[in-house]
């Protein structure tokens, strides 16, 4: 089976998450228009990138094995973007020159860092290697677990049950998601091969639909429906 058609079908659906993004920065109901251009970006890089191996490009064969490269440029992107939406809803009621940025940036650089280890590991011949790059990989995922499931966690926690209640929801949608990549990944092709080819492309198209379009609905949908002048003015001691 060509498996193009998943690829096309992917690209088709970040147009659409786009688009709808678009719609929903007309109306923005008081969240930041910057909040709007991440997530119409995110699904805009990653279409590009899937149209790219649509069209048979952003691949190279390894050791027999075809490595798709065109992931991790979509990923070391895209994921950076997604944590900073992530940051910017824990951090929805702080003034923009009191924000966290240290913790932001130190996220992203762990994310970052993650991604290019995997990519390190999928472009290795040697299996011990490959599974040195992963390992390292999965290290900076824990480093960066413990940024969204600690200190950015208590920022939300800091301003009041609704934001904090919005910002658990996405974080334990994002973890169950984001561990199911370095899952695939192990058993697909790039590892022990125990899932094949096509099951591995079309995993890889459905885990980052709803790690990209589906995370957005839910965090900017959420973010729309809150009171912008704060429900954690109530928590504040009288
Ligand atoms: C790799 C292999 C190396 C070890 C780890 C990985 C994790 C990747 C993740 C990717 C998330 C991608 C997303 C894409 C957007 O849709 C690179 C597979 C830990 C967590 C969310």
């Amino acid at each position: 089976m060509d498996l193009s058609i998943y690829n096309w079908l992917y690209v088709a659906g970040m147009a659409l998450g786009a688009l709808l993004f678009w719609a929903w920065s007309r109306d923005p109901k008081g969240v930041p228009a910057y909040e709007y251009l991440i997530a119409i970006f995110i699904p805009v890089w990653s279409g590009l990138a899937y149209m790219a191996m649509a069209l048979g490009q952003g691949s190279v064969e390894i050791a027999g094995q075809t490595t798709y490269y065109a992931r991790y440029i979509d990923w070391v992107v895209s994921t950076p973007l997604i944590l900073l939406a992530l940051g910017l809803t824990a951090m929805f009621y702080v003034p923009r020159d009191k924000r966290q940025v240290t913790l932001l940036a130190g996220l992203v650089g762990a994310d970052v860092v993650m991604i290019l280890c995997g990519l390190a590991a999928d472009l290795s011949r040697n299996p011990q290697v490959r599974l040195t790059w992963y390992s390292l990989g999965c290290a900076a995922l824990l480093v960066l677990f413990w940024g969204v499931w600690g200190p950015l966690r208590e920022v939300a926690q800091a301003h009041g049950p609704k934001l904090s209640g919005i910002y658990d929801r996405l974080l334990i949608y994002l973890t169950v998601l984001w561990l199911g990549y370095p899952t695939v990944w192990l058993l697909g092709p790039s590892g022990f091969g125990v899932i094949g080819q096509q099951a591995d492309t079309l995993l890889f198209v459905v885990l980052p639909f709803f790690s990209k379009v589906v995370f957005s609905i839910i965090d900017l949908s959420a973010l729309r429906g809150l009171d912008k002048r704060g429900d954690h003015r109530e928590m504040a001691p009288a």
